[in-house]
């Protein structure tokens, strides 16, 4: 089913499970080829989550900053490749929530076990805020806090389960957003894991 959290944001109740036993094994592939990591804030915390990404851009973060790279720093190889479940996936649920067009060159995998979080905040270090975000949720449920243009806007709670797909688009494209703490729980497939896919257009 399809609900409408505010204006440009759609939650798609289960729409990754059709065709996700192809999700998992490309998600596979990507972290084989480039293994999740505790990124460290530019103030110098580590993060709970752990990240990698695919496609020709990356999220990454260090002491310098916040910024998408070509190369995994790791390695200096480039990205794994986005994978073709990966790019369809998300065009297809852009397009359904009324952004069509919708071509990522990034997307950022999020991995979260019990505890780890991720503080209210906004993605702003895109070009084109006229794209959507489109986010996969894979394993353990999470609560979603989002929160208005404002950090002092209180936030409402959406939980998120295992095949969901969000699309962040229009004026909720720079709305505050977060994860509350992860709780103790065991994923008939990605055990005590969390995983987030998060699609952007850089
Ligand atoms: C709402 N990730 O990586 S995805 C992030 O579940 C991030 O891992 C969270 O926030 C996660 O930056 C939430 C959902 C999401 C992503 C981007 C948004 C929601 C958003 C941008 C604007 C509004
Ligand atoms: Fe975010």
């Amino acid at each position: 089913s399809r609900l409408d959290i505010a204006e440009g944001a759609v939650l798609l109740v289960g729409r990754a499970l059709v065709g996700e036993e192809a999700l998992l094994a490309a998600l596979d592939t990507v972290v084989a080829g480039a293994p999740f990591r505790h990124m460290v804030t530019p103030g110098g915390f580590t993060m709970s989550v752990a990240m990698t990404n695919c496609g020709r851009a990356g999220w990454v973060t260090d002491r310098r900053g916040y910024r998408y790279t070509a190369e995994d720093p790791e390695t200096g190889q480039p990205w794994p490749e986005m994978p073709g479940a990966f790019a369809a996936l998300a065009r297809e649920a852009a397009t359904e929530a009324g952004f069509p067009g919708f071509e990522p060159d990034a997307c950022l995998i999020n991995r979260y076990e019990p505890g780890a979080k991720m503080s209210l905040h906004q993605d702003k270090d895109e070009r084109d805020f006229s794209k959507p975000i489109v986010s996969v949720s894979l394993g353990l449920p999470a609560i979603f806090q989002f929160g208005g243009l404002s950090r002092s806007d209180r936030p409402s709670k959406v939980p998120l389960q295992h095949g969901d797909v969000m699309v962040w688009g229009g004026p909720s494209r720079l709305a505050y957003h977060g994860i509350l703490p992860l709780k103790e729980g065991q994923h008939p497939r990605l055990g005590r894991n969390r995983i987030n896919l998060t699609f952007r257009k850089t």
